[in-house]
């Protein structure tokens, strides 16, 4: 095995194996129907990464369908219009979107899930509209999405809706994007976890991961799953069979971290550049291109290792390794979830921000020994908003930014310099 030696190659290793675990996965598919204007595209943008709607490569299927899928994402869309038009066009529509369902049932094409989307505001549903949720329902799961569910009358409307015991999977309202009512009062989005929840419990197991990776309304979701990975994953590279290996040798670690990182990053789901994935290799080994990974990896762990009793006689036991993984895993998670988080309300990463967030989560969690990785759920409380969760590891971040200047700085160290001098008198 030829090990790289440069890190710009191993960044690109990252980069080359994450897209081709992606490129191997099988994507989940979603057809989104429902009258124009009710809100599909922006339902899609929020619920997905990147803006999908707007971003993605939007082929004509039919007349009235259109497939939205992008490279690096493993979901393929299906976008209808023309269900508001007339009656000959409503049924041309209907008979394009079933004859979609039936054609491709036993493919990789197969449509998972419908979600058929109507207006909350508008309170009533219509025949024809029911006719097709039923028909449709028949072959395969439908959720009734409530779009722009907006408060009193939209949960009258889902009263009524469900009262109507319609062969649906689920009903969903929600409110994809926050919604301006006034200058001082905002209806904050909401519904858009409980539908990747609803979606996940009826979709088939090898789609889930797929569906995991596309989405975004629920980032604790893909960092447990991605942790849940690399528990395991680390189990069985450091455990009983490992034998220990020389320091000098730590670079047979490398390609393990690589496999890690770019397996995570796939499981996880996000648009990673190669300037992000530079910013946080530097954080764990070292700036100088020459140094292998795995080396300075290590030989920062052994500096954070209290005690640092683990390893003797610079031998690399199991329990160093996978104490030095297990961080390398937790952290990586960590700084993916803040930037997922940032991409998803439209912030901009900025690189230091990203280096010295992992650089203090790889400390903090190398001290913790490996004790977290499976049980530590991100330290997020699932009472508090997603916003207020990521608060802590975002203040992390900038902390080191706003660094105090050098002379204030050393003045603890001369203080105690001085008292030392002057206890020896
Ligand atoms: N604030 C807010 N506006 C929405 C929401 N859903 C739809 N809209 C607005 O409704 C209009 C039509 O939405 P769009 O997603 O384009 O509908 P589509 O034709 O079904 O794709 C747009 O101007 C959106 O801004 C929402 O959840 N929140
Ligand atoms: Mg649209």
């Amino acid at each position: 095995m030829k090990l790289p030696n440069d890190r710009m190659n191993i960044i690109q290793e990252i980069l080359d194996k994450t897209e081709k675990e992606i490129e191997n996965m099988r994507p989940v598919n979603i057809l989104i129907a429902g009258k124009t204007g009710v809100g599909k595209s922006t339902l899609i943008n929020n619920v997905f990464r990147e803006k999908l709607a707007d971003t993605g490569i939007g082929k004509p299927v039919t007349k009235h369908l259109r497939k939205i899928s992008k490279n690096g994402m493993p979901i393929v869309l299906y976008d209808t219009r023309g269900l508001e038009l007339e009656q000959t066009i409503q049924d041309r529509v209907k008979k394009e979107i079933t004859d979609l369902i039936a054609q491709n049932k036993n493919s990789k094409e197969a449509v998972h899930v419908v979600y058929y989307c109507i207006q909350a505001t508008s309170s009533r549903i219509e025949d024809m509209e029911l006719a097709l949720i039923k028909d449709l329902s028949e072959k395969i799961p439908v959720i009734l999405v409530l779009t722009q569910a907006i408060g009193e009358p939209a949960e009258v409307f889902k009263q009524h809706l469900e009262n109507m015991n319609l062969p649906v999977a689920g009903i969903q309202a929600v409110m994809s994007e926050p919604y301006v009512i006034s200058a001082d009062y905002t209806i904050p989005a909401f519904g858009l976890k409980e539908l990747v929840n609803k979606t996940l419990e009826i979709i088939p197991e090898d789609a889930q991961k797929a569906f995991t990776n596309a989405q975004q309304a629920d980032i604790e979701r893909k960092a447990k799953n991605a942790r849940r990975w690399a528990t395991r994953y680390v189990a069985s590279s450091f455990g009983i069979g490992f034998i220990p290996i020389p320091f000098s040798d730590a670079s047979v670690l490398v390609p393990m971290q690589i496999t890690l990182l770019a397996h995570i990053t796939a499981i996880f789901g996000i648009s990673l550049d190669k300037s992000s994935i530079v910013s946080i290799i530097a954080a764990v080994g070292g700036t100088s291109s020459a140094t292998f990974l795995g080396k300075s990896i290590v030989g920062n762990a052994l500096k954070f290792i209290p005690g640092a009793g683990t390893v003797i006689g610079g031998i690399i036991s199991g329990t160093t390794a996978s104490i030095v993984t297990s961080a390398l895993a937790v952290s990586y998670i960590e700084v993916l979830s803040v930037m997922a988080f940032k991409e998803m309300n439209g912030e901009a990463v900025n690189l230091s921000f990203i280096e010295n967030l992992m650089r203090k989560q790889f400390k903090k969690n190398m001290q913790l020994k490996g004790k977290h990785l499976n049980k530590k759920e991100l330290e997020f409380d699932r009472t508090r908003t997603a916003s207020t969760n990521y608060e802590h590891l975002l203040n992390q971040g900038e902390t080191e930014e706003k660094k105090q200047p050098f002379f204030k700085r050393i003045i603890p160290t001369i203080k105690r310099t001085v008292s030392k001098f002057s206890r020896k008198k």
